[in-house]
Order: C-alpha cells, then sequence, then structure tokens
C-alpha cells in the first residue's frame, strides 16, 4: 500500500503533486488543514508500505514516524521545518533542509530535476517564497502575467487550508489534490478549471470583508478588532494580521473573534518594531503564545473591558516585567 501524507497548504499539496506527476502509481492522501500538523498520527502502515511525507515537521511527528518505520514501512521524507532528532534508520529516507528560502515543493523539485517546476514555484508562491519563486519563474521563461497567476493560485490554494475546521473552507484539500494532479502543468489547470478562480474570488471575498471592519478600540499605538463568529472571520484572521502589523509596524494589534459559546478567542501581536510583551500579557488571561505574537482561547465576557484596558496600557517591547509586582 503506498500512502502519501502532506500538510493541506500549497506547499504540501504542491510537493505531493509533483511526485505524483512523476510517479503516478495509486496512493491513498491523507491531508488537513493548515493548523493539522500531527497527521502521521493518523497513519496506519505495515511491513512493506510506502509512506511519502511533505510539509510537515518531523519534531511534531517523531513518535509515528518511529513507529511506522518500526511497523516495516519505508518512509520517504521532504520537509523544511526544524526537524529534531532524525531518526536513523535503513527504512527512512529524509529530505530536510531548513534554510530560509526553501520550502518542501523545491525540495521535492530539486529531488527531481526540476521535472514539474511550475508546481514547485506555486508551492514557494503560497510558502510566501516570492523571491524564490520570481527567480525560478523568471528562468522558466514565464511571461509577468503567467507568473502573477502562479502566485495567485499558489496564493489561493494556502488561503484554502486556513480555518477552524473543514466546514470553514471552500473545499477540501483532499479534493483539491485530485483538480490539481491532472495536471503535468499548472498554467493548463488555470485554462482549463475554475478552481483557481474560485479559490481566488473567496479569499478576495474574505479580505474585503475584513477590510471594512473598522477597529474597536485604538490608541495611537494599539488597536483593536473584533471579528464576528462566522467562517469568513475564522479565515481571514491570519492573513488580517499579517496585513495589520505589515501596514503599521509600530502598532500593536488585538484581534478579538467572537466565540460560538460567548466569549472571545485573542490574537494579539506586539508592535514589530517593539517585538516583546505579548505573551505576558495574555498569560495573565490563562493565554500562551512567544514574546511578538500571543493568544488566548477563551477570554470570558466579562474579563472584555479588563484585557483592553490592559492591552491598551501594555509598555510593548519589555519581557517579563516585574512578576507579581
Ligand atoms: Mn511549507
Amino acid at each position: 500500500m503506498r500512502i502519501d501524507v502532506c500538510n493541506g497548504d500549497a506547499d504540501g499539496l504542491c510537493s505531493v503533486v509533483q511526485w505524483r506527476l512523476h510517479a503516478p502509481q495509486e496512493a491513498r492522501l491523507v491531508t488537513g488543514l493548515k493548523r493539522d500538523i500531527e497527521l502521521l498520527d493518523r497513519v496506519q502502515a505495515q511491513r512493506g508500505d510506502e509512506v511519502l511525507v511533505c510539509d510537515l515537521s518531523m519534531r511534531r511527528n517523531h513518535q509515528a514516524l518511529v513507529r511506522l518505520l518500526d511497523a516495516g514501512a519505508s518512509v520517504r521524507y521532504f520537509d523544511h521545518h526544524a526537524p529534531g532528532d532524525i531518526p536513523v534508520h535503513p527504512l527512512l529516507e529524509a529530505h530536510i533542509d531548513t534554510a530560509g528560502d526553501t520550502c518542501s515543493s523545491l525540495l521535492v523539485d530539486r529531488y527531481l530535476g526540476g521535472q514539474f517546476r511550475a508546481w514547485a514555484v506555486v508551492g514557494a508562491y503560497g510558502d510566501n517564497l516570492n523571491d524564490v519563486a520570481e527567480r525560478l519563474a523568471v528562468d522558466m521563461g514565464l511571461s509577468a502575467q503567467d507568473r502573477m497567476r502562479l502566485r495567485s493560485l499558489g496564493e489561493a490554494i494556502n488561503y484554502n487550508a486556513y480555518g477552524d475546521s473543514v466546514q470553514d473552507i471552500y473545499m477540501a484539500p483532499e479534493q483539491v489534490y485530485e483538480v490539481l494532479v491532472r495536471f503535468a502543468d499548472p498554467l493548463e489547470l488555470l485554462e482549463h478549471e475554475k478552481l483557481g478562480q474560485e479559490l481566488n474570488a473567496l479569499r478576495q471575498g474574505d479580505l474585503r470583508l475584513a477590510q471594512a471592519l473598522a477597529p474597536y478600540r485604538q490608541t495611537q499605538d494599539a488597536q483593536v478588532y473584533l471579528l464576528p463568529d462566522a467562517a469568513w472571520s475564522r479565515r481571514v484572521i491570519g492573513t488580517l494580521g499579517n496585513a495589520l502589523a505589515s501596514a503599521a509596524p509600530a502598532r500593536a494589534h488585538a484581534l478579538l473573534r467572537a466565540a460560538p459559546g460567548g466569549g472571545f478567542v485573542v490574537s494579539v501581536r506586539a508592535p514589530q518594531s517593539a517585538p516583546g510583551g505579548a505573551v505576558d500579557l495574555c498569560r495573565r488571561f490563562g493565554g500562551d503564545g512567544r514574546a511578538g505574537s500571543a493568544g488566548i482561547d477563551q477570554l470570558p465576557p466579562h474579563d472584555l473591558e479588563r484585557f483592553l484596558d490592559a492591552f491598551l496600557t501594555t509598555r510593548w517591547g519589555e519581557t517579563s516585567p516585574a512578576r507579581g509586582a
């Protein structure tokens, strides 16, 4: 049995697409949303089975990987996230490169000697490696218009993997894959299928809804946005956070999404120019994260005002100020 396992974003899907165009054998695909990292947990395999893994952190899948290898399955692994300890095992073939200018689609492309490079370019655009993708596409002789087409395809496939559950998204990544893999060239896909345009229209529509939101609170240094409990806001919230941060790098942002049971899911970003203080703030309300970006899974409605006061008066860039003081 052959099993292909990948992240459901553009980089993951474009990795497997290249591999299966190169080796068009029957295989079962296991994939998920962007947030679903530990996908090897879902895989059962035995002696003689062949497992292909693309764009999933080996560190986060370590135990399941060892289980599959010990069961006698052979595993071919392409990824660009920090792997932790790579198991030394005769059945494991690992292609791991954590360089900042590569991604899983590009690692598969390197292995295949550029056989389906246009798909690698789509995956790289999806992973926001625009400079690398652009360079490869220019080397291929693609026009500016075709490069733009591949870029929006990559961004649209990528965007489709964002949501809390498969109910939030337009098309399950498994189904997206079935359409992609029918075309050796993504430009052919764009000629013959509406998928690219549909995914792109959905993304643009979400962005328009997000851009129409007015700040709920703001000071010179910080902005708060409230988003409704809706599928579009679950899809767009990460993209919106990135857009706000790059538009105003000196400002802190809090995005609060209404939760189904009342209360809020909170995401806090410290200013890019002073990336500290987010995790300290969120921990005071039961959340966690990193210095520059942190979150609260469940902020009760009665804590909203207290949180807003704390957020709007935070001194950004300072980490762990006098605990308990
Ligand atoms: Mn990736």
